[in-house]
């Protein structure tokens, strides 16, 4: 028989893959959007899948909206990616990014309690939540010590699923995901905002890029391979939480490096912290430098998972290791400007 799924987020990095993935296993998709000025389908397009997936009017805020969704899409799982997802955004918007990031979630959970039913929840935690962190790697059972807003709203929402779980016995589990990307990643993200940069200063049509901690250390995974994980999650027999990361990480001047790296670039780092500089070599220009604009209040210094669960309970690895991850997204974003064709 034929399953239905509804994904929160759809028209963001994670929902697009995840949309391509579902419909791709035969699964009718609901595609939860919310308002904005004009349709914002654009990862869809790329991905070839607006066309196969049925949109739903849907807002975090909106109690009453959620129950029409669900009830509309009547679906056997529920995979809720919708968030303030920027780290950055959640110090000058804490309280917005509280009520959709946590809040948002507690709605979800009480529409469905309400409802009875079988409905299966996935919940798009975060590694954020190890923050400062306790120990090295981070797994399942590593003490959260958040460190932003969007990390706290996050971690009431992670408890909140456990507590409906155990409370309810509902089937919802919690993926605490370690930072994945692809060339679908917003601007505002530094993975693809130097894709981005380095692939416009290769062609001429930037100068200089300005970043913030490039001493900050993340696990960065292909986003494909991470909606995988968030899939097999819901096809257990009993529901958990579960990380997902490739267990490398990896710096961010060194993530600049490599990048620059395959467009021909050859940089030379000087100086630490605010004064911290990349030369080209071949060029002589400073074509990094940092501006503090893009420093955190608070920053996760560095983050690196261990996997072994998913990987012997639900049989996932991650597929993409990070050279190629950076080689996929710094040609996408060199071939979208060269060819005048970026979208978002
Ligand atoms: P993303 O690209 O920022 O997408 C976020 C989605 O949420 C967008 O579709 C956005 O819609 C929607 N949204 C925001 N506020 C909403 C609201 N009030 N009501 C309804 N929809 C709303 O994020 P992503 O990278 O795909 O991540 C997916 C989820 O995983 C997020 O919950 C994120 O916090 C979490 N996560 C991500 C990572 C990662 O590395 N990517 C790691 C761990 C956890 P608009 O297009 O209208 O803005
Ligand atoms: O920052 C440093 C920054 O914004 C990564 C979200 O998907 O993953 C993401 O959150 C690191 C941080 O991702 C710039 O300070 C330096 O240390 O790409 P990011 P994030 O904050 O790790 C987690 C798992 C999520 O759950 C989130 O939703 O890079 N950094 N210079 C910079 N970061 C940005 N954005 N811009 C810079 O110029």
């Amino acid at each position: 028989m034929t399953k239905t799924a509804l994904i929160t987020g759809i028209s963001g990095q994670d929902g697009a893959y995840l949309a391509r993935l579902l419909v791709d296993k035969g699964y009718k998709v609901y595609g939860a959007l919310r308002r904005g000025a004009g349709l914002n389908t654009g990862r869809l397009e790329e991905l070839g899948v607006l066309d196969e997936i049925e949109l739903l009017s849907f807002e975090l805020l909106e109690y009453t909206n959620i129950a029409r969704a669900l009830d509309q899409a009547k679906p056997d799982e529920i995979y809720n990616l919708a968030a303030q997802s920027f780290v950055g955004t959640s110090f000058d918007q804490p309280i917005y990014t509280s009520e959709v990031d946590g809040l948002g979630v507690t709605r979800m959970l009480e529409v469905l309690r309400t409802a009875g039913g079988t409905t299966r929840f996935y919940q798009a935690s975060t590694s954020e939540m190890f923050g400062k962190v306790h120990e090295v790697p981070q797994r399942e059972t590593t003490p959260f010590y958040p460190r932003s807003p969007y990390a706290v709203a996050k971690l009431y929402a992670h408890w909140m699923v456990v507590n409906y779980r155990e409370s309810y016995g509902m089937y919802a589990a919690s993926g605490l995901l370690f930072n994945h990307e692809s060339p679908l990643r917003g601007t505002e993200f530094v993975t693809r905002k130097v894709t981005l940069a380095l692939a416009r200063i290769a062609l001429g049509e930037q100068e200089r890029l300005s970043v913030g901690n490039v001493d900050a250390e993340r696990d960065w995974g292909f986003a494909g391979d991470y909606v995988d994980g968030m899939w097999r999650m819901l096809q257990q027999t009993a529901a958990d939480d579960y990380v997902l990361a490739t267990g490398r990480t990896t710096k961010v001047r060194d993530f600049i490096s490599a990048s620059a790296k395959a467009l021909d670039m050859d940089l030379e780092w000087t100086g630490e912290g605010s004064q911290a500089k990349a030369i080209d070599r071949k060029s002589g220009k400073v074509i990094v430098d940092v501006d503090p604009q893009f420093f955190r209040p608070a920053e996760v210094d560095l983050l690196l998972g261990d996997a072994s669960k998913a990987k012997s309970v639900l049989g996932w690895k991650p597929r993409v290791d990070l050279d190629e991850l950076t080689n996929m997204m710094v040609k996408a974003d060199y071939d979208r400007v060269k060819n005048r064709t970026l979208r978002f």
